[in-house]
């Protein structure tokens, strides 16, 4: 999988590893790890993300550091990769600088998304695995596997968890479950000592805002549609901060009988955030797409112009639609 791209990465001195916008434990995870490989084999490496690395993940910087976008470092890196999104709108200030160069360092990718972009020289595309983390544990494994350290296996066991909803996804299989066994063999720690520090960091101002949320769930389309929203008054009444909402969309979509459900967040200048999450064979990523937005499958994101009510309708009707269609294939 990886042949190409550790015959023609020792053609470069300087590689700017970029983790998508608004970072989660895989795309950090996965930088992290990458950079680790390629400082191991010789290669100069600076990360970049536009955004903060959210509490519970900063303990990865210090395996390796994770920089805010700079354009005199860009200019000194001859080659990008863009780690864990398959579009250059995905990457924030760097996609706006690339855009700009008239003469254009090569851009490479690794991700699992669904349908990537052809702006990269080398796209190492597997819309099977289930993390970034599990290609970067493979390039690993086909070069030296040898450096997976501690740190490594811990960092990348962290994507692993944190894009599977701790091993329970449908894109869980048989090699992931394999490649947790390895990380764990490899690394010498224990799974608690990682899902401590990853979801027992709750605050009090977190489980006020939830309870309010989940008092704005509303049902559609006989039940299978569950929609929860956050607000602005929400979020300073309970003293909560945005990222507080992280997996709040997980309990609408675990009551009994619901096939998707959707996280509204209203609280930004230029819209409502919606995260779609399904539990069926409607293809979130696909509703998201109508939407301007994207994912996975059973994960995916968009935005809408608002006003909150209208979001609601106006995505409500899609899932509605895409259920009808559901409906109709398996009488057929
Ligand atoms: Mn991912």
């Amino acid at each position: 999988m990886f042949k190409e791209f550790i015959r023609k990465i020792k053609n470069y001195n300087h590689v700017g590893v970029i983790s998508h916008i608004r970072p989660d434990g895989d795309c950090i995870s996965s930088q992290v790890a990458l950079c680790r490989w390629l400082k191991a084999n010789g290669i100069k490496t600076t990360a970049f993300n536009d955004d903060d690395v959210p509490p519970n993940l900063d303990w990865l910087l210090s395996y390796h550091p994770v920089q805010k976008p700079d354009e005199a470092i860009f200019e000194s890196c001859d080659l990008f990769i863009m780690i864990d999104g398959n579009a250059l709108s995905r990457f924030g200030a760097f996609a706006d600088w690339h855009d700009k160069q008239d003469e254009k360092a090569p851009l490479w990718m690794i991700d699992h998304h669904p349908d990537p972009e052809d702006s990269f020289e080398i796209a190492i595309s597997v819309v099977k695995a289930a993390s970034t983390a599990e290609l970067i544990f493979k390039l690993f494994m086909e070069s030296d596997p040898a450096l997976i350290d501690e740190e490594i296996a811990k960092a990348l066991y962290t994507g692993i968890i944190t894009d599977t909803g701790s091993l329970q996804f449908e894109s869980v299989t048989a090699e992931t479950v394999q490649t947790v066994a390895e990380l764990l063999r490899r690394g010498g720690f224990r799974p608690n000592e990682i899902i401590e520090v990853i979801y027992s960091n709750k605050s009090v101002e977190q489980y006020k805002l939830l309870s309010e949320a989940l008092k704005t769930i509303q049902l559609f389309e006989n039940n299978q549609i569950a929609v929860m929203s956050v607000t602005d008054e929400m979020l300073s009444e309970a003293k909560a901060s945005p990222a507080d909402c992280e997996g709040f969309v997980s309990y609408p979509l675990s009551l009994s009988g619901i096939k998707a459900a959707i996280l509204m967040k209203d609280f930004f200048d230029d819209g409502v955030r919606i995260s779609l999450r399904s539990r069926s064979d409607i293809d979130v990523n696909e509703w998201a797409r109508e939407l301007g937005g994207g994912g996975h499958k059973k994960a995916a994101g968009a935005w809408h112009k608002g006003p909150l009510e209208k979001t609601i309708r106006d995505v409500v009707k899609i899932g509605a639609k895409q259920l009808k269609n559901i409906e109709k294939t398996s009488v057929l």
